[in-house]
């Protein structure tokens, strides 16, 4: 037990889910305020630890405990984290609001097409019934990322400085690293790699792939 702000965390993941599990959001927060934190980490194809479920509902990662205070979803954590530091989030109250709102869309507009995509293309590749389904899906992860082109513009960030917003959208962003979408956007991909060569993020995913020293899970039927 540690007194330290702590995110639960995978201890293996296949190569494809590498850069993809999503305390990854929490630990970059973390670095970009500058905090250390401590990770509980468990295999994915595990039992989750006893209780783990009053914690965190779905029995996913990440989870989060700071002190007394317990909570799950990666966006209700950022905004924790942000408020709780008095950063990564606009002072301006428009602007403010904007990167909540962009928060929300990165989870809400914008994952859902993304993680289907990644579902069809990945994870599910090879089944018989993956292919028309990655087709069909393909104009809505296309038409998600053009709207987010569209309204970022020339900006570097979602809400004029960089906030939780852009914590959010870069990783969600990450889930399309298998495809070319983000590249056919080219302010898009400059976006992407602005966020993911912030120092913060580096130290992030380093952090996270450092967790990655678990047992493989035996191959089914072993
Ligand atoms: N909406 C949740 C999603 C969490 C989530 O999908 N976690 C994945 C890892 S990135 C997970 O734990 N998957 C394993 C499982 O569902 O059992 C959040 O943003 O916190």
């Amino acid at each position: 037990m540690t007194d330290l702000p702590t995110v639960t965390a995978f201890d293996w993941v296949p190569d494809f889910a590498k850069g993809l599990v999503r305390d990854l959001r929490v630990r970059w927060a973390f670095e970009e305020v500058g905090l250390p934190y401590a990770t509980e980490t468990f295999g994915a194809a595990s039992p989750r630890p006893e209780g783990y479920v009053q914690w965190q509902p779905f029995e996913q990662v990440p989870a989060f405990r700071d002190g007394e205070l317990e909570l799950f979803e990666t966006g209700a954590i950022l905004l924790y984290v942000a408020e709780k530091h008095g950063s990564l989030l606009p002072e301006e109250e428009q602007a403010r609001w904007q990167a909540i709102a962009w928060l929300f869309a990165g989870l809400n507009s914008v994952e859902p097409a993304c993680t289907r995509y990644f579902a069809y293309a990945v994870f599910n590749a090879g089944k018989d019934w993956a292919a028309g389904a990655k087709e069909a899906v393909e104009p809505l992860v296309r038409q998600k990322l053009k709207r987010v082109s569209d309204a970022l513009g020339e900006r570097d960030w979602l809400a004029g400085e960089f906030s939780i917003a852009d914590i959010m959208m870069v990783t969600v962003l990450n889930g399309l690293k298998s495809s070319s979408f983000v590249a056919e956007f080219p302010n898009l991909a400059a976006y992407h790699a602005r966020g993911t060569g912030r120092p913060a993020y580096k130290r992030a995913l380093d952090a996270q792939l450092a967790d990655f020293d678990g047992p493989a899970p035996a191959p089914q039927g072993a």
